[in-house]
């Protein structure tokens, strides 16, 4: 059994009640792969954070769920972001009263969440209940512990999957008045929410951001996709490579298979190709990182980015064109460590480190890479002095 802690809040402000607590009160002992621990926080900008960060520490979980009450929202609101800012409209339960205050100056502005949130909003919707994924979690204390909570995962758990639901006043507490959910049904959301993360993979989600030892199983997987990926290709693809840290033994990295397809251009068939099989395409990832010496090309780094299918194991698919500097570069980095296991082991020992003394995960490949490419001018002179090809 996987562990979970969920929390909810005591009531604030002039709520008699805290639903969030309420529900999370009413939730079974275990729900799907994972046994619950529930935690109740207060309002308090200062000691909810302590509290929560307290259980991480003595359970050592793989799920974290915050709960709060937000009073004008008549659905389930799964929180997609936290920001870097505390600006109260009331006093918490202890009378502060931040206004415009950064929460960490060393941390980034926001973090997304690292819960299913689409997922969980399907299921609670298709249950019947109410549901929606929210851009704001507030400027008050529900944000507040979201923010840090993240801002814990990306630094210290990155295996732990993390976030915040809001969920709205019952009807009790207006008098049946005004609009509400009734707590047995917040209750059934949040069941939902846990059950979602169990048939989610916590393990696939939490190694991404985890250098890990080489696993000889690697190369096989890759044959598997690789296998699928040639069928739904077709002639489009003119050859698919492993590559990346994953393919070169004995090299330690993240647990995410690299995958090369080149193909003679980027067609809006092979895009057509690529989305009936699953994958997306990232509207950002449109370049490779260029190394310093060769910037006055940029269009010769240009490629495309598909994440996995949902459910898939993760891996990250770069589909780049025959003869560009950015097809060669990955080939010739891979089969120069595969032929200098030294070279590797000092690479492996890099990303370790890097990994683990950055304080924020999303700067890793901005240091990493021109790293890589100390190694890739080494790779290159091997590379004519043996006359290489890519096979
Ligand atoms: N809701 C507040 C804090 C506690 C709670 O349940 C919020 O949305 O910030």
């Amino acid at each position: 059994m996987s562990i979970a802690i969920i929390t909810g809040f005591e009531p604030f402000a002039d709520c008699g009640v805290n639903p969030s607590w309420l529900a999370v009160s009413a939730l079974p002992a275990s729900v799907g792969s994972f046994t619950l621990t529930r935690l109740l926080l207060p309002v308090s900008f200062e000691k909810a954070f302590g509290r929560l960060e307290e259980a991480i520490v003595a359970c050592q979980p793989d799920l974290v769920i915050c709960t709060g009450l937000a009073t004008r929202r008549d659905s389930i609101s799964i929180e997609r972001i936290a920001i870097n800012i505390d600006d109260a409209r009331i006093p918490d339960n202890e009378g502060y009263h931040p206004i415009e205050r950064r929460i960490d100056y060393s941390a980034p502005d926001a973090y997304f969440s690292c819960l299913p949130v689409r997922a969980i909003c399907e299921k609670i919707s298709e249950a019947g209940l109410p549901a929606a994924i929210s851009d704001s979690a507030g400027t008050y204390v529900c944000n507040h512990v979201m923010f840090r909570l993240l801002h814990l995962i990306a630094n210290r758990y990155p295996k732990i999957l993390g976030g915040f639901i809001h969920v709205p006043a019952t009807p009790e507490m207006s008098g049946n008045k005004g609009p509400g959910m009734p707590l047995a049904d917040i209750t059934r959301a949040l069941q939902l929410a846990v059950e979602v993360c169990s048939d989610h993979s916590t393990h696939w989600q939490g190694s991404k951001r985890r250098i890990v030892e080489y696993n000889p199983g690697w190369p096989g997987e890759f044959t598997e996709i690789a296998t699928q990926l040639h069928s739904g290709l077709g002639n489009l693809a003119l050859r698919i490579d492993h590559i990346g840290s994953t393919s070169v033994p004995e090299l330690a990295a993240k647990d995410v298979i690299d995958i090369q397809i080149t193909v003679s251009e980027l067609s809006d068939q092979l895009l057509a190709a690529m989305t009936a099989m699953g994958y997306t395409r990232s509207e950002i990832a449109t370049s490779d990182h260029i190394p310093a010496c060769m910037s006055d090309k940029p269009h010769e780094w240009q490629k495309w980015f598909f994440k996995a299918p949902p459910g898939q194991r993760p891996t990250n698919t770069h589909v780049r064109i025959a003869g560009r500097a950015n097809q060669r570069y990955p080939l010739l980095f891979r089969d120069f460590l595969r032929a200098h296991p030294n070279y590797a082991k000092s690479y492996g020992e890099l990303k370790k480190r890097l990994a683990a003394n950055l304080a924020n995960s999303r700067t890793y490949p901005d240091v990493k890479d021109p790293a890589v490419d100390l190694i890739y001018h080494a790779a290159e002179n091997w590379a004519a002095r043996i006359c290489w090809q890519s096979e």
